[in-house]
């Protein structure tokens, strides 16, 4: 075996990813729950001015529903109680029921509180707050950054949200139903300047149809792909479910890349381009780059996601 997920993960090392987003989440995840709440309150409403987030669908909806008519018949004291908890990562009924949610029932669980606190429904972030100094200089850094780091930013702050997972014993996930993938007929097929190979255009045609069964038969068995930021998740099994819980409805669109021989057979390929999610639609644009490294059978042995620091990184292939 010439490649080891470990040594894969080090493909076109010269890709510059955006590590101001793991920084001001670090940064973030210092203050205080309060303070943390308030800040991602004025982040929102400041972003909310440029780009608009799409209104979860009632199937995403549904899970966090109990929940959500619980909060909103308790007092504004109790109100504020339980997002505190859940900054805090606190051992709440609440925060236990919160780990157990996928990302995006995660996203609209706070979406429907935001419009709730917007209506008066749910107590408000108290009318002039002021932020402490190091939650300031964070939202500064927020606003510094560009919207698809912006909205990466408030996504993971989210996802970090509620009782530890690993704490809690054996769990049922909760996410939203997956739908069936896109009629043949209704499907695009993405051009990628300076790359035809059909496991890479296969990879893009079937994520951008949700076809995740026809996506996985492109991996092989011991595969691995690697999210912005994250660890690499490793097999087909564990890589289907995580297609299923927190890949629907995005819109891949490649631009450029390069291919080139590996050791041993292998082949190293770079693609970059933009991605959008459903939250956001065409409204933001987040700068990407794919390196995958394919076995000599063209099945992907390893992918790795990768937020950009800047657009300039779109041209960059150097290796
Ligand atoms: O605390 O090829 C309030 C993979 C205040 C798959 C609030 C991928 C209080 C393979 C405002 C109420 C997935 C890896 C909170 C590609 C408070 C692959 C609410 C990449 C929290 C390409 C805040 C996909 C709210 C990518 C409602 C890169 C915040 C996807 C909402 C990236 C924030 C998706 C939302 C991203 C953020 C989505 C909706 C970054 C959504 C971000």
């Amino acid at each position: 075996m010439p490649f080891t997920i470990d040594s894969a993960r080090n493909i076109f090392p010269n890709t510059l990813a955006a590590d101001a987003v793991p920084a001001t989440i670090a940064r973030f995840s210092q203050l205080s729950a309060e303070d943390q709440l308030a800040l991602i309150w004025f982040a929102y409403l400041e972003m909310g001015k440029s780009i608009t987030i799409a209104a979860p669908g009632a199937a995403n909806m549904q899970f966090a529903e109990n929940t959500m008519n619980e909060i909103k018949v308790m007092t504004p004291l109790q109100q504020t109680q339980v997002m505190c908890d859940l900054a805090n990562r606190s051992d709440t009924p609440i925060g236990r029921t919160y780990a157990t949610w996928s990302a995006n029932i995660k996203l609209g669980f706070w979406y429907q509180l935001g419009e709730w606190m917007n209506q008066g429904l749910v107590a408000p972030i108290p009318e002039g707050y002021k932020l402490s100094a190091n939650a300031s200089a964070v939202l500064q850094s927020i606003r510094d950054l560009e919207p698809g780091q912006q909205i990466t930013v408030l996504r993971n702050s989210v996802v970090d949200m509620g009782f530890d997972t690993s704490k809690l014993g054996t769990y049922t996930r909760i996410s939203e139903p997956v739908e069936p993938p896109q009629e043949m007929a209704q499907r695009t097929q993405v051009t990628i300047e300076g790359v035809n190979n059909p496991t890479i255009l296969s990879y893009m045609n079937n994520l951008n149809a949700n076809d995740f069964e026809a996506l996985i038969e492109l991996f092989a068995p011991d595969g691995a792909l690697q999210p912005p930021f994250r660890r690499p998740i490793i097999g087909k099994e564990a890589i289907l479910r995580f297609f299923r819980e927190e890949c629907q409805n995005l819109k891949l669109i490649p631009e450029k890349g390069v291919s080139e021989p590996a050791d041993e057979g292998y082949t190293q390929i770079k693609v970059t381009g933009k991605v959008q999610t459903p939250w956001f639609g065409a409204g933001v644009g987040m700068n990407i780059a794919w390196r995958f490294l394919l076995n000599p059978e063209s099945k992907v042995y390893f992918v790795a996601i990768d937020l950009l620091a800047s657009p300039k990184e779109l041209l960059n292939f150097a290796r």
